[in-house]
């Protein structure tokens, strides 16, 4: 006996991953549903790679009494009308939006590093899952947290463009395209040029001056893994189709080798160590799509402060980053709370 899931969103880069990863991992399902925007009904959406062909459902008469979870990667407007009623229809909503995720009667989960905090998610039926740029970062930083607790992390990221959605990677290639011919396109995803070109902005600025992407790493940070870790980030978008890159400063309470944070990271859950001291040694974003693994290289000991580490941290976005966590979140709450058979 399986479970009755509804994907919402499933016509965008997370959705369909959703669906791909849910066939990938047999998820038992008794039912699945592609449900989006009106625009979408009628079309039609594979399961993966299973060649079976799902009708797309329309949102705004998709009935989810009946269906076990909800898999939302509808962003933040359409989850705010239709996710309540989702939950409040019985059916437990994985939110992939930004919504929810500091609300405390909702549970921000990373599988691999605060499993227990889902039993939480019964106050409002549901559960989020954290920003792309967060959930890599807590693969890895947890077992290293676990072993000599972490006291500040400074973190710069190299974001691709999918996590601005299929808009950004149109964007990219056909700026990219027209730059080639000589005919120059405007920039109407991103804020400035994303061809050939690096932008230190993603999601709005707020009043401190920093943006909205980089807050979600110090405050998501904090939820997750520890209230007590200080965090400081620089979120800036690079022209890449697929893979968040992360160089990670992390200064800990107790001395920590970079010898015995590689033996850490190379049991640790979620986490693929690729670290040596030549050109295949290390892992960029475009060997890591498609895969599930957080990759960790570059670990060094940086000699200017006491008990501080450098890594170099890259993981496909729209899979550990959104879709992947969501159904581990999905799994995790069947295993614990929606026993079925
Ligand atoms: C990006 N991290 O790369 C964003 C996408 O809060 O879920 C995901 C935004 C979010 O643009």
């Amino acid at each position: 006996m399986g479970y009755k899931v509804a994907v919402v969103g499933a016509t965008g880069n997370v959705g369909r991953e959703m669906l791909n990863i849910l066939a990938e991992r047999e998820f038992p399902l008794d039912d699945i549903a592609a449900v989006a925007s009106p625009r979408s009904q009628g079309s039609e959406i594979e399961m993966g790679e299973t060649g079976k062909m799902l009708k797309v459902n329309n949102i705004e008469h998709f009935d989810f009494s009946g269906w076990d979870m909800a898999l939302f990667a509808a962003g933040s407007g359409p989850t705010r009308l239709f996710a309540p009623k989702a939950a409040e229809a019985g059916c437990t909503v994985i939110d992939n939006s930004s919504l929810y995720r500091m609300d405390p009667d909702v549970p921000l989960i990373v599988p691999e590093v605060n499993p227990d905090a889902i039993d939480g998610y019964k106050a409002k039926n549901i559960i989020a899952n954290p920003n792309c740029s967060t959930a890599q970062m807590m693969v890895a930083l947890k077992p290293l947290h676990d072993a000599a607790t972490i006291k500040r992390v400074v973190v710069s990221t190299y974001q691709s463009v999918s996590g601005a959605g299929k808009g950004g990677m149109d964007e990219l290639f056909e700026q990219s395209r027209a730059i080639f011919v000589g005919d120059p396109k405007e920039n109407q995803v991103f804020t400035k040029q994303i061809a050939f070109n690096v932008i230190p902005h993603i999601d709005v600025f707020l009043d401190d001056g920093s943006t909205k992407e980089e807050w979600k790493m110090v405050v998501e940070t904090k939820k997750i893994l520890d209230p007590k870790i200080k965090v400081t980030a620089t979120c800036v978008r690079v022209p890449v189709f697929v893979g968040h890159s992360e160089s990670i400063n992390i200064e800990f309470e107790k001395e920590l080798s970079a010898k015995d944070a590689q033996k850490i990271l190379r049991d640790a859950p979620g986490c693929m160590l690729v670290d040596k001291r030549e050109d295949e040694g290390y892992v960029t974003p475009v060997e890591c799509v498609g895969d599930s693994a957080t990759y960790i290289s570059r670990i060094r000991e940086d000699a200017t402060v006491e008990n501080g580490l450098n890594i170099w941290c890259v993981s496909d976005n729209l899979r550990k980053g959104a879709a992947l966590n969501a159904v581990q979140i999905a799994e995790l709450l069947g295993r614990k709370h929606l026993q079925k058979g």
